[in-house]
């Protein structure tokens, strides 16, 4: 990776705002996802399509303060742990915004994934800010605009943040599509403010 890349960046679109930090928690990223692999409690969610109910494609965690209703469920939030609490602090220290949940997203083979979708519950509030920690395998991530052709690909590699903010939620999907290549583990951490 050269230097230039690994440089924090404001990535233009139109109608959002990213900011793309690639190497951010390098130093602490192995550390970091092995304590999350045993600490967080992960949960097999279910989900309804076309009638019938089916295994999310991954493991999840909501964790925080408040409930937060997602999927058409609403999701009472654990406690936070030690490390999700470190990344946290990282994490609002960065951004200076205080987040008061995350939604935690186990990936445990390539066949794990999420659809199109924008984090644009009410509960969010306006023009959410979204951060987004990666760990583990390198996974691609997509986005596309809502009402025009324009599309993004970024690579969210092990220890990098992503920062989701201005109105991207209402202009812009993202999703994060299987893979047939062999792929390890991965665990996303996207912080959010829910509003009371
Ligand atoms: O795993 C990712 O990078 C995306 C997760 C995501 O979009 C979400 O949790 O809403
Ligand atoms: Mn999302």
């Amino acid at each position: 990776m050269s230097l230039w890349s690994s440089e924090p960046e404001w990535l233009s679109l139109p109608q959002g705002r990213l900011l793309w930090c690639p190497t951010l928690f390098r130093d602490e990223a192995d550390s970091w996802f092995g304590r999350l692999e045993t600490e967080v409690p992960w949960q097999q969610h279910r989900l309804r399509l076309f009638g019938k109910i089916h295994d999310e494609p991954r493991l999840s965690c909501w964790m925080g303060e408040l409930p937060y209703r997602y999927s058409g469920q609403l999701r009472q939030p654990v406690p936070w742990t030690p490390t999700v609490q470190a990344i946290r602090e990282r994490v609002i220290d960065i951004c200076r915004q205080e987040f008061n949940g995350v939604l935690l997203n186990l990936y445990r083979h390539g066949r794990d994934s999420m659809g199109w979708h924008a984090d644009d519950e009410p509960e969010l509030g306006q023009n959410p800010v979204i951060a987004s920690v990666s760990l583990g395998a390198t996974r691609r991530f997509l986005l596309r605009h809502r009402h025009s052709d324009q599309r993004r690909v970024l690579e969210l590699g092990h220890g990098s943040l992503l920062v989701m903010a201005g109105e991207m939620q209402h202009h812009w999907q993202h999703a994060l599509p299987k893979t047939t290549s062999a792929t390890g583990r991965r665990i996303n951490l996207t912080f959010r403010t829910v509003i009371h």
